[in-house]
């Protein structure tokens, strides 16, 4: 149970940190007295068919796909492949796709160490410091450089070879 509570409040933190980061001009506002208008546009909904948790819209596409054609799919729905940064986004992504499959598919996330081995990225930028590896991964195994959900027994993270084809799970901030 303290381990949860833990979880949630790095989650929340996580969560915290991003909305502070957002620049000005993704906000909407602006300074200068020609652009100001006092009116500030935020979506309160995900787009159809994307689950909502915390800032970020998910989306499971069912499409196998590289992981590089997988991430730029993301990108053309303003988003990127998803990052994981805690227990709680781990667990909302997995029910969903539990939900809409009705099994645990083997799925891209924007994790990838494609530029230099053993040093592990989001495609989103954020960072990279949540350890969900199965037993005994990553092994680099092929040259395994991209990661993939709900791997094994225990349904966690492995890294496998980057052209494989596999579906994925795209996130963008709501
Ligand atoms: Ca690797
Ligand atoms: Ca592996």
């Amino acid at each position: 149970m303290k381990m949860l509570t833990v979880s949630l409040l790095i989650c929340a933190m996580l969560a915290l940190t991003r909305a502070a980061a957002v620049p000005e001009e993704e906000t909407g506002l602006t300074s200068g007295p020609e652009g100001y208008s006092g009116i500030v546009e935020v979506p309160t909904s995900c787009p159809e068919g994307w689950i909502s948790y915390n800032d970020r819209c998910f989306l499971y596409v069912p499409t196998p796909m590289t992981w590089a054609n997988a991430e730029k799919q993301c990108q053309t729905w303003g988003g990127n492949l998803a990052s994981v940064h805690c227990f709680d986004e781990q667990h909302v992504i997995q029910s969903m796709l539990l939900r809409q499959t009705l099994t645990y598919p083997l799925a891209w996330l924007g994790g990838y160490d494609a530029t230099q081995e053993g040093t592990w990225f989001w495609s989103d930028g954020t960072a990279f410091s949540f350890n969900y590896w199965s037993p005994g991964q990553p092994d680099n195994l092929a040259n395994a450089d991209c990661l993939l959900m709900n791997f094994g027994g225990e349904k966690k993270f492995d890294d496998q070879p980057c052209d494989y084809l596999k579906p994925f799970v795209c996130a963008k901030k709501l």
